[in-house]
């Protein structure tokens, strides 16, 4: 039988293989040198039609979205879903860190339909048997500045993914998004992923969230989920939900939090993974000068399609 590990075990096994992996141009695309090498086995993955996807660019609330699905699914019970950590509950897609800590086809081969799945790949490299399957597609966005801030920290602490290097050049590596020279951000331009599933979302089906809307009114994007996911949820379950995934409880859920990823692989000490999970934490990180920049670019790269997003809510 084989041996399971646990995640401790695993990042203390695999030692020196973990690193900063570099970025490599998947069509495109820039992602860890570990997913390019395993590309064929990641877009051949087929999932069963029962399977779920959660599909988000990274640090829009991924998390939050995947508790509020575990959750819906067992019904509001908060014990099993400290089962096992976020990310064996819902494996994430693409992930290849360093043997012996499991990838997420690994972690899928174990599990039987129907599987929540997480991804961050934009929605043309999305294996095409999730479409063919017609399988339900979540997908959660957030506004550019926050989604932008929340990468910055994030990349700082995971020492997995490229530093991000000062916060002036971030801003405009993350406006970049592509493969040019070393400016670049793992799973690519924010602009069009988050424009990408926007133009499919009627056509294929998928259910498009804002993290604004869920800090806004959660009860009723929970809501939406359940109707989505065609569950019967009652009332009260629906607020119970609405309370274990509030920012402060899922911060202090060692299930949720990332707690369970060890120093080597995420360094909490730089920056918490459950950092501040507000909407408007940008106006403390950009200059007058920088936000009129970021702005001005945002109206070119965005002109061609009309998602609404917020960049404060009150
Ligand atoms: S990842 O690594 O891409 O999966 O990260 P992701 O989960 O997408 O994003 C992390 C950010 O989401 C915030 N977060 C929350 N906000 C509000 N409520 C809840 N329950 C919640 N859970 C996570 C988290 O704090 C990160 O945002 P920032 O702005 O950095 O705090």
């Amino acid at each position: 039988m084989e041996e399971v590990l646990s995640y401790e075990e695993a990042v203390k096994r695999a030692g020196d293989s973990i690193y900063r992996f570099p970025l490599i141009d998947v069509q495109g695309v820039p992602l860890m040198s570990t997913v390019a090498d395993n590309w064929k086995s990641i877009s051949e993955f087929c999932p069963d039609p029962s399977d779920l996807l959660i599909s988000t660019y990274p640090k829009v609330g991924t998390t939050w979205t995947q508790e509020i699905v575990d959750l819906l699914l067992h019904n509001g019970d908060a014990e099993v879903c400290k089962r096992a950590p976020i990310a064996v509950r819902i494996p994430f897609l693409e992930k290849f860190s360093a043997p012996p800590i499991p990838s997420g086809l690994d972690l899928l081969r174990q599990m039987k339909p129907q599987r929540v799945i997480k991804t961050h790949l934009p929605i043309e490299l999305v294996p095409k048997g999730f479409w063919e399957n017609k399988c339900k597609v979540i997908y959660t966005a957030r506004n550019a500045k926050d989604n932008l801030v929340s990468y910055f920290h994030f990349e700082r602490m995971n020492l997995t993914q490229p530093e991000p290097g000062p916060w002036d050049g971030y801003i405009h590596k993350f406006m970049k998004g592509e493969c040019e020279k070393k400016r670049l951000v793992c799973w690519g331009s924010w602009y069009d992923h988050v424009k990408g599933y926007w133009k499919e979302c009627k056509e294929k089906n998928i259910l498009y969230l804002l993290y604004e809307d869920m800090k806004e009114n959660p009860v009723r994007e929970i809501k939406r989920i359940m109707h989505y996911l065609d569950l019967p949820v009652s009332e009260d379950i629906i607020e119970r939900i609405a309370q274990l995934t509030s920012f402060q409880v899922m911060k202090d859920n060692p299930m949720a939090n990332y707690s369970f990823m060890p120093k080597p692989v995420f360094d909490q000490s730089i920056s918490p993974f459950m950092r501040k999970g507000e909407v408007g934490d940008w106006v403390n990180h950009f200059t007058p000068a920088q936000s009129k920049m970021f702005d001005e670019d945002y109206a070119i790269q965005m002109k061609d399609t009309n998602i609404p997003f917020r960049f404060s809510i009150h």
